[in-house]
């Protein structure tokens, strides 16, 4: 019989005790159940005195943001901790540690990022982040090349996507993006007043052939080893730092699918900002500095992407001529797609972004709903025509514009 019940504080603070080296004899260690997010438990323990801590992440059988009615397998909490290993080995600065881990209890004990906030927490106030692109660019760059064919031994990185198929989790995505905002579904979440853009949704068949295929690449692509939940809730950020947790959804998909995470984010942000910044010269160079992150982010992934294979790629015909560059050219497709279908179905799925849903003004928060599906929709409708990352500044302002934003 399994072992497994979901933990205590108390029995926290035993797990915590136990880990070689780390609390001293006799500490006094406090302990809070910290976890905001749709999943889990998160257990937060401090040394009293000395202010050392660690987290205690642990996993239910079940999604926590509906309930029993949807269980999930505990497996993901080992993906996650194997994910998190190797991310940590591929970006040791970007990524927490993993101190130690309960596959059977379904827990990770990992570093704990009290010193840094949650992103999408500080967008949403307006700060601004120097060296965010560049941190996530080398992040989504050195995961993703490394973890692929071109650096791996076939063999290798076949039993490397066999470790991470991750179906329940997979699935959690397949309906919530690549289904439910196309159809009508007990999931889908929004607002009466923006019933005409969710019927709209449901009706555009030119829409629902690009989603097709995107949801195509999620489904059968085994290019990398994901994050698959790259969004700003899960990045921890100071000014000088960077930190990706959470990589429970990861598995073996379509590289375009994690940057496509990123620039959709800061772009639901960039629309949210009609809510939050009143002054408007403020709100625009905020909004620019959202945009240009975006592109930034791209840039700064394409640069170390084409270094990695340049220096490390294995692949017998990794260096034939014209390759790198249609390579790069399907991931750049891939992710304005993706970032178009994370955006949509923020607005009108189950689960949706604080950057829009807590803007306090109705009208000001529809505007902001209205103009993030306009620029999903742009997005995905155009994305097979890109050939450069430029194309996302020209959607987003062209998008904008005429909606009189
Ligand atoms: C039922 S889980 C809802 C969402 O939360 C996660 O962060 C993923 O984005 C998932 O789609
Ligand atoms: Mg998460």
């Amino acid at each position: 019989m399994s072992a497994y019940h979901p933990l205590t504080n108390e029995e926290s603070i035993v797990l915590a005790r136990a880990i070689p080296g780390f609390f001293r004899e006799g500490a006094e260690l406090d302990c809070r159940e910290i976890g905001d997010g749709n999943l889990n438990l998160v257990f937060h323990i401090r040394d009293t005195e000395s202010g050392k801590s660690i987290i205690i992440k642990q996993a239910l059988p079940y999604a926590k943001v509906v309930g029993e009615s949807w269980p999930l397998s505990l497996d993901r909490a080992r993906i996650e901790r194997e994910a998190l290993q190797i991310q940590h080995h591929l970006c040791s600065n970007l990524v927490p540690e993993v101190y130690s881990y309960d596959d059977e209890m379904a827990v990770t004990v990992m570093e704990d990022l009290s010193d840094f906030t949650i992103m999408r927490h500080a967008l949403i106030e307006g700060k601004t982040f120097p060296h965010f692109a560049d941190h996530i660019g080398a992040f989504i760059a050195r995961t993703l090349f490394f973890t692929s064919d071109l650096a791996m031994d076939p063999r290798a990185k076949k039993e490397q996507v066999q470790r991470f198929i991750n179906p329940d989790l997979c699935k959690i995505t397949e309906d919530l993006i690549f289904d439910d905002p196309y159809k009508l579904s007990d999931n889908n979440n929004y607002p009466a007043v923006i019933e005409d853009e969710a019927e709209a949704l449901r009706t555009d068949a030119a829409l629902h052939l690009e989603v097709a295929l995107l949801r195509e690449k999620f489904l059968t692509r085994t290019e990398a080893l994901l994050h698959g939940d790259l969004h700003t809730g899960s990045i921890f950020i100071t000014e000088e730092s960077t930190k990706v947790i959470d990589p429970e959804f990861a598995y073996y998909g379509p590289m375009g699918f994690d940057i496509g995470a990123v620039i959709a984010n800061l772009l639901l942000n960039l629309a949210g900002q009609i809510g939050w910044k009143a002054d408007e010269a403020d709100r625009r160079r905020h909004q620019n500095w959202l945009l240009q992150t975006s592109l930034d982010v791209w840039s700064k992934f394409e640069a170390e992407f084409r270094k990695l294979w340049d220096e490390h790629a294995v692949d017998p015909l990794a260096h034939a001529p014209g390759y790198q560059d249609l390579y790069i050219q399907k991931v750049l497709q891939d992710a304005v797609g993706f970032a178009g279908a994370k955006m949509i179905r923020r607005i009108v799925g189950l689960s949706h972004v604080a950057d829009i849903d807590t803007i306090p003004d109705e009208t000001q928060r529809e505007r902001a709903q209205r103009l993030a599906l306009s620029v999903g929709k742009a997005l995905i409708l155009n994305c097979r025509k890109i050939s450069s990352i430029a194309a996302i500044d020209d959607i987003v302002r062209t998008t904008a514009t005429d909606r009189g934003e």
